[in-house]
């Protein structure tokens, strides 16, 4: 029989890539979806025809546990979150409760429905397997470079700090009821299905706008912010390798490799032949109240233990998402409708 996934956070960047790749690894996946017309859910069906879909909310402890009832998943893969940074600052409250309070009902909803009770630890072996979405944004301010799964934790927006009470609730739960519940502390991850809120994404659509005659400039906040970019869809795979591991840990999965969003904007510019100094205008409305000035992950442990390598390098990701920006706006689609996910 397959193995079923769930994934929240379905229609998301990262839910969409993990569908994908489980649904080529012979799974039957489910997504857990939101919303009584959410229009993202249309644009996933659409990609991701083989989906199966599950409603439920991270902010509705009954709806979860209804979802892992139904499903009965083998693998619950926690990707559902209020993900973009700045919107942490403005809506603090809800941040902590979807990406924060949604681990611990989420994880309440599989122990719950494994039957593990309070204090008994029991074996990790032929459970429900819960990989959660940590990130380096965790280690916000540095206290070493290049981070690793040892690295202390200073986070510096309430995303941030909701993010660590995931990720301890996750090793918690490990701990105290022997769950096979783990944590893939991932650093930036991009592609041209990201959101249009995120730096890389903003930048190869402004270039896109630019070059087709769209756009004359380009308003971006931080330039020497840096940051480890790859591609999401290797950063999936390790997801999926965390929970097929022997024994459940945490893994750091990055490229080890920082740049910054200057060079982003170098890269991206120059990829479609333009000069970023003619287009980009800094504007100190965009700063963040804190910044995380530089992340740079050290992914041994993952290359020896996961056997995880990211195939795709900065150049090449830029590339890839100018490319596709390019064709999308081309083509007359338009990245804020919720057709248009290449
Ligand atoms: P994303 O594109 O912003 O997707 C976030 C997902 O969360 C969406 O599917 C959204 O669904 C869902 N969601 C929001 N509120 C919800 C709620 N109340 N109940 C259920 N689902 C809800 O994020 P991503 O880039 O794919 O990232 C996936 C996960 O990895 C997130 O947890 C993120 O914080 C984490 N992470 C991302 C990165 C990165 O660089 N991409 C790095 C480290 C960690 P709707 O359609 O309903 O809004
Ligand atoms: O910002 C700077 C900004 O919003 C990157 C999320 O997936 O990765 C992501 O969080 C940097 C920051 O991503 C603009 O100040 C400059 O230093 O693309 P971002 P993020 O905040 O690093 C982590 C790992 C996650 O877990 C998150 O969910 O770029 N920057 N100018 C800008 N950023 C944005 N968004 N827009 C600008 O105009």
């Amino acid at each position: 029989m397959a193995r079923r996934a769930l994934i929240t956070g379905i229609t998301g960047q990262d839910g969409s890539y993990l569908a994908e790749h489980l649904l080529d690894q012979g799974y039957e996946v489910w997504g857990l979806a939101r919303g009584q017309a959410n229009p993202r859910v249309s644009r996933m069906r659409k990609l991701l025809a083989d989906v199966q879909v599950v409603r439920g909310d991270l902010l509705d402890q009954g709806s979860l546990i209804s979802a892992v009832e139904r499903v009965q998943p083998d693998e619950v893969y926690n990707l559902g979150a209020i993900s973009f940074v700045p919107m942490s600052w403005e809506q603090a409250e809800l941040t902590a409760e979807v990406t924060g309070m949604g681990v611990l009902r989420m994880l309440e909803a599989i122990r719950v429905c494994s039957g593990v009770s309070r204090g008994g630890a029991a074996s990790p072996s032929g459970q429900m397997r819960f990989y959660q979405a940590s990130s380096s944004e965790m280690f916000g301010q540095v206290t070493e470079t290049p981070q690793n799964e040892r690295t202390a934790f200073h986070p510096r927006s309430p995303y941030g700090v909701a993010k660590a009470y995931g990720h301890f609730l996750t090793q918690n739960y490990r701990e105290s009821y022997g769950m096979f519940a783990v944590s893939g502390i991932l650093f930036n991850h991009e592609s041209p299905r990201r959101g249009a809120e995120f730096v890389t994404r903003k930048v190869t659509l402004g270039v896109a706008r630019i070059k087709l005659g769209l756009a004359t400039e380009l308003r971006l906040g931080n330039l020497e912010a840096r940051r480890d970019w790859g591609f999401a869809g290797d950063y999936v795979k390790a997801m999926h390798l965390m929970l097929q591991a022997a024994s459940p840990e945490d893994y750091v999965i990055g490229t080890g490799r920082m740049k910054s969003v200057r060079e982003l904007v170098e890269a991206a510019f120059s990829a479609a032949g333009l000069d970023w100094e003619q287009h980009v205008v800094v504007d100190q409305a965009l700063h963040r109240p804190a910044e995380v000035d530089l992340l740079c992950a050290d992914p041994k442990k993952a290359r020896a233990q996961l056997g995880w390598e990211p195939s795709v390098s900065f150049d090449e990701l830029v590339a890839m998402m100018v490319e596709s920006d390019l064709r999308l706006l081309s083509a007359g689609g338009d990245p804020d409708q919720d057709s248009s996910w290449p």
